[in-house]
């Protein structure tokens, strides 16, 4: 079985320790391939020969960074079929989505690429004469990166393109169930023209790698996105540290269905956003907050479409919905079975680890709906991050704005009407990063920022231009050619 292993300053290498692990394939059981299990001095190495890099990536033009990231971009597009399986294989979402991802990737490395010639800056007039005043974004140096394994293509671009393409070098600690297409990353970006020791890659767990990489003296920021527990434990230590951190933590995002909705639309946007990527996305529609007036019928016409969706393994067109990523996901998604009903919820339909057949090899549970909830349920506060949502009647917008908002985080959200005045409304008070009229909570777009309020992030935000802040800092410049001394604020 092949091997794969860390690349660190030019060359792949595996672990000091020489410890290895294998990945499943979890829809079939099968072996992915064996991966060497880094440790802090792996990591050391890896921060060394980024910082080595450094000096000399910061000075190359940024429009030449810029045609790498193009060429990275193209070669994402002539290997997006190969990467997309790749995926499937390595975390069970069905192919046309992991199609998807591998496109976020392309659409991410084509925009930063341009940014290659803007990272625009500010020219401003001086309050004195013959004085010149400016602000540049310079690159910070060393970026810890340690990102998801829901989509393994698309975050490492989100971090590692407005990263690189602002002159900072990496080491990444991709998710120890994604290593294999994240040691495809490195190798195109290699084949792109990225040079040596730019992008270091360091395979491991968490605990070990992660912790190493997140304490490390000389990496002075982290982007991590994650849970909200390791999350938090991240900007603890980054605090303790005197590092940047940049946080992406989850969600529980709500759909609301006003009773003027598009019934039917509304229905299409839930499935798609509660039960696409087995509901393993952090923008993942968890809550359905429904008119009471209609939440009967909309519980009925979701009941009978989640019935009716194919589960298996996600290489095969035909399949809706995919396996959860490990025994362990599917235990805990499981377990908010009883919970739910023990919490006077209703279940629908679903509820069942799924095993007929083929499916028995796999992590598969069935798309569940409870329905007749209240907000305050733990089914309704905590992230479940599996095929499961919930919902919840009230009684007027005020009331389902109230809902949507009493929650700890504050990713996505979505509302169902065809009033503009409640469309309006709902977009003034509903306290999320990223909001949609009459399209579910998932889809968002590179070019625009993405992030969230409250418990799922830190006030950073990834995507767009708003992504250059995590890897910049500014730099002020006021050049005085008047060859006087002038004094600022006194001289007048
Ligand atoms: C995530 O779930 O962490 O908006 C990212 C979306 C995707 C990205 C999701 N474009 O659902």
């Amino acid at each position: 079985m092949v091997e794969y292993k860390n690349y660190i300053a030019g060359k792949w290498v595996e672990a000091r320790s020489g410890d290895t692990y294998v990945r499943e394939n979890p829809a079939t059981g099968e072996e992915i391939g064996t991966f060497t299990k880094s440790g802090a001095e792996d990591v050391e190495d890896a921060v060394a020969a980024a910082s080595e890099a450094f000096k000399t990536w910061r000075l190359y033009p940024a429009p030449k960074r810029g045609e790498i990231l193009y060429r990275f971009g193209q070669l994402l597009i002539d290997h997006k079929e190969e990467m997309a399986r790749m995926m499937t294989e390595e975390m069970g979402k069905v192919i046309s989505e992991a199609r998807g991802d591998v496109q976020e990737g392309v659409d991410m490395s084509f925009y930063m690429a341009g940014e290659g010639r803007r990272q625009f800056g500010q020219t401003t007039p001086s309050e004195l004469p013959n004085k010149w005043n400016m602000s540049v974004r310079k690159p910070l140096g060393v970026v810890g990166m340690i990102t998801p394994w829901n989509f393994p293509v698309a975050i490492p671009t989100w971090k590692s393109m407005p990263a690189l393409v602002t002159g900072n070098t990496i080491v990444w600690k991709p998710a120890s169930y994604t290593a294999r297409l994240a040691v495809k990353i490195v190798e195109l970006l290699l084949e792109a023209g990225l040079p040596e020791g730019v992008m270091n890659l360091v395979i491991g767990g968490g605990n070990d790698a992660g912790a190493a990489l997140v304490k490390h003296p000389d990496v002075p920021v982290i982007s991590f996105t994650g849970s909200n527990d390791v999350g938090r434990a991240t900007a603890i230590e980054c605090a303790r540290a005197g590092k940047q951190v940049s946080l992406e933590m989850g969600g529980k995002n709500a759909i609301i269905v006003l009773d003027d909705a598009d019934v039917e639309l509304a229905v299409d946007g839930i499935l798609w956003s509660a039960f696409g990527t087995s509901g393993q996305r952090c923008t993942a529609a968890s809550r359905v907050i429904a008119d009471r007036t209609l939440a009967g019928d909309l519980v009925d016409a979701l009941a009978g479409r989640a019935g009716g969706m194919k589960l298996g393994n996600g290489l095969d067109e035909s399949v809706d919905i995919g396996p959860v990523v490990s025994a362990s996901q599917l235990e805990r998604v499981h377990a908010y079975m009883a919970v739910g009903k023990d919490e006077g919820a209703d279940l629908v339909i679903g509820g069942e680890v799924a095993r007929d057949g083929d499916l028995a090899s796999g992590y598969f549970h069935q798309p569940t709906i409870f329905a007749n909830a209240t907000g305050d349920m733990r089914i309704s506060q905590e992230e479940i991050f599996g095929p499961v949502t919930t919902v919840i009647p009230t009684d007027s917008i005020e009331e389902a704005v109230n809902v949507a908002n009493n929650v700890k985080y504050g990713l996505s959200a979505a509302v169902y009407t065809r009033d503009v005045n409640r469309a309006f409304a709902a977009m003034r008070d509903i306290y999320t990063g990223i909001l949609y009229i009459n399209a579910g909570t998932i889809g968002a777009e590179i070019h625009l920022p993405f992030g969230g309020t409250k418990g799922t992030g830190n006030g950073h935000r990834e995507s767009g231009e708003a992504a250059l802040d995590v890897y910049t800092e500014w730099q002020s410049i006021y050049v005085d050619y008047s060859g006087t001394l002038q004094r600022a604020q006194i001289d007048t």
